[in-house]
């Protein structure tokens, strides 16, 4: 489709308006909101990620397509949990200490309230303590947990051994994702597993409730 190519300029260049003028006529086409999220958004973020990676594009344009993105996403998030199954379960996510990234989070969080879960969001930066206090306030089945950067994907087991610490690992199910990890990094830092994506995580979630 030229618009969905056209939406992948778009959003790499930062026009945010275009954006979600084309999700908005997507839908109008009959598109499944889940398929304007991968072909259209993540899909462009993908590309973007390329041309960052190779010193073509800087944080101040990555940031431009990211909000762009966020809007996309805005636009889908009702759609996609709009969902009258009874609460499947709850999970308390959130980006690790030291990183900001949180779209592929938003992500999860979207598509996990769209199957059914119940999501508390902590946002970005979060230190172990933010972790364990939302534990202890919102008693969830599942701890889910995102690090986009190799420098704060550690970090994550940081998490896990202060939850052995206070006798809560074995309380909860801890999932992990995020680009730069793996199956065995996880399985190294003591999570129950791996989510490469939102489906994924998805689907591994509702295998640990049942
Ligand atoms: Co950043 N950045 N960034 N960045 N950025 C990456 C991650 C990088 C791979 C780019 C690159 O070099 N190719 C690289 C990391 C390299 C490395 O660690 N090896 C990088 C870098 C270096 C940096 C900075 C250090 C750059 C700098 O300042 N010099 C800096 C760090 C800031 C910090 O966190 N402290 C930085 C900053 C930024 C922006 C602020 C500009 C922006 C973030 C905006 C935002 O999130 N609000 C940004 C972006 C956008 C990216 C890329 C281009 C895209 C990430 C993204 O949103 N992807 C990224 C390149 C890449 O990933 N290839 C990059 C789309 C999203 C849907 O996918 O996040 O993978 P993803 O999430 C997926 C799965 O991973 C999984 O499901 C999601 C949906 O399917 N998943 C989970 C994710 N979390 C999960 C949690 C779960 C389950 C599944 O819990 C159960």
């Amino acid at each position: 489709e030229d618009l969905v190519q056209q939406m992948h300029d778009d959003l790499y260049d930062g026009l945010k308006e275009e954006v979600e003028e084309g999700v908005h006529i997507l839908l109008e086409r009959g598109w499944e909101p889940y398929r304007i999220l991968t072909e259209a958004l993540v899909e462009g973020m993908r590309i973007v990620g390329i041309d960052f990676r190779d010193g073509i594009l800087f944080v101040p344009e990555v940031l431009m397509a990211a909000n762009s993105m966020k809007g996309g996403m805005n636009i889908l998030r009702p759609l996609l949990a709009e969902t009258n199954a009874p609460k499947v379960g709850k999970m308390v996510i959130g980006t690790v200490k030291g990183d900001i990234h949180d779209i592929g989070k938003n992500l999860v969080s979207m598509m996990m309230e769209g199957a059914g879960f119940e999501v508390v969001d902590l946002g970005i930066n979060n230190p172990l303590e933010n972790y364990l206090a939302a534990l202890e306030e919102h008693k969830p089945d599942i701890l889910g947990m995102s690090a986009l950067l190799t420098t704060t994907m550690p970090y994550m087991k940081v998490v896990i051994e202060g939850m052995k610490e206070q006798g809560l690992r074995d309380d909860y199910i801890v999932l992990v994702g995020g680009a730069p990890l793996n199956e065995a990094f996880a399985e190294a830092i003591g999570a129950d597993a791996y989510c490469r994506d939102a489906a994924v995580t998805v689907d591994t979630a509702k295998d640990f409730m049942q």
